[in-house]
């Protein structure tokens, strides 16, 4: 098995190669994805560990990408909770019943996943027959899954959330409790299944959170699904959105790596955390836009700034945008895998 994002993970990668793989690679830029996207719903697609184990191995046809992700979605565990969940198109998920008392946390049963999420279990026991990169299997942070159990969809500015962050301190974290338990038991499944590493994604709380509130909200959750799954081995890698001005809290969670967004100099963060922790990130995902020689500086000033990093993981900020040219995709891939060897830069 191609093993260089796990050494980068452990902070351990002395190969002067660097891994890159991108978030939500198996998505809709990918023409493939969209020719089997026309014939099925997106939840049918994620619930069908056959097509969805197909799906995650969609990116690898077309690049040199050192990990796959599985293929699924961060709201599944909200699903598993209870909570009925449409994906629109054109407008993302639904929640047409949101939270709309505290009282209704009480109603939310935490399930036994592996019933209700079994078929995720299953994609990733089909994926690790194929496989000859990592496979990543991964969460929302309880703190980004309450705010979609509480807004019904996506928001611009989560006022709900804050609400009850606000006027309801105990009942929100008692959602956020219940949430992590769920939360805990899925990647022990994912775990148990075969993948070799975890992505907690935190979409909205660096955004949303205050500088006070982000440890309590956030990392306290991170850290104690982090904690839960320790023994196992795996590393857990925790992604947030807003993240700059939160890198040293987050490395309170303990886990093995952040993933930053293209608000902070990556080298830079690194004098701040310390060298115990990988780093992945962090290219602006609009960047992709740009002509190829902007692409492969812009590639270029990354990699040279985290030049034979141990642990370093190429890859952008944040979520790739579904009108991605496949070009700047391979374009991006090509320079990361050409800088590999050129140790002397
Ligand atoms: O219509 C379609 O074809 C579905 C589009 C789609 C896809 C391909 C959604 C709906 N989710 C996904 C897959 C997905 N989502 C993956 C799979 C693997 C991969 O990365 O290749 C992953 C890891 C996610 C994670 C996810 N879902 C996050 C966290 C990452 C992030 O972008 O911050 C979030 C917030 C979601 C919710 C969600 N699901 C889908 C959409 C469009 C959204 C975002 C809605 C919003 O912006 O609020």
């Amino acid at each position: 098995m191609n093993k260089l994002l796990l050494d980068a993970l452990h902070c351990q990668n002395d190969s002067g190669k660097v891994p890159i793989w991108i978030m939500r690679q198996a998505g809709r830029y990918l023409p493939t994805y969209r020719a089997i996207r026309k014939k099925h719903s997106f939840q049918s697609m994620y619930r069908n560990a056959e097509l969805a184990s197909e799906i995650t191995l969609l990116p690898l046809h077309e690049f040199d990408l050192d990990a796959a992700i599985v293929f699924s979605d961060i709201l599944v565990v909200a699903e598993a909770l209870g909570m009925e969940l449409h994906f629109v198109d054109q407008k993302g998920p639904v929640f047409p019943s949101p939270l709309s008392h505290v009282k209704e946390i009480d109603l939310l049963a935490v399930p036994q996943v592996t019933q209700s999420l079994g078929y995720v279990a299953e994609t990733i026991k089909i994926l690790k027959r194929h496989l000859t990169v990592p496979l990543i299997g991964f969460c929302g942070s309880p703190f980004t899954i309450a705010s979609y159990m509480i807004e019904g969809q996506s928001s611009k500015d989560f006022k709900k959330t804050k609400q009850w962050l606000f006027q309801q301190p105990d009942a929100f974290q008692q959602l956020l409790e219940k949430i992590s338990e769920t939360t805990i038991q899925y990647l022990l499944m994912q775990i148990s299944a075969g993948v070799d590493a975890i992505q907690i994604f935190e979409s909205w709380g660096g955004q949303l959170l205050a500088y006070t509130q982000f440890s309590a909200f956030s990392v306290h959750y991170v850290a104690k699904i982090a904690n839960a799954v320790r023994h196992t081995g795996i590393p857990v890698i925790y992604f947030s959105k807003g993240s700059a001005a939160f890198a040293q809290e987050m490395t309170q969670s303990n886990v093995h790596a952040l993933s930053l967004d293209w608000s902070c100099n990556l080298s830079h963060i690194r004098k701040i955390v310390g060298s115990q922790v990988a780093l992945q990130g962090n290219l602006d995902p609009h960047v992709l836009y740009s002509p190829i020689s902007t692409i492969q500086q812009e590639a270029h000033s990354l990699l040279t700034s985290m030049r034979l990093d141990p642990g370093y993981v190429c890859n952008l900020g944040h979520g790739i945008l579904p009108d991605t040219p496949m070009d700047a995709v391979k374009a991006l891939v090509e320079k990361v895998k050409s800088y590999e060897t050129s140790k002397n830069r």
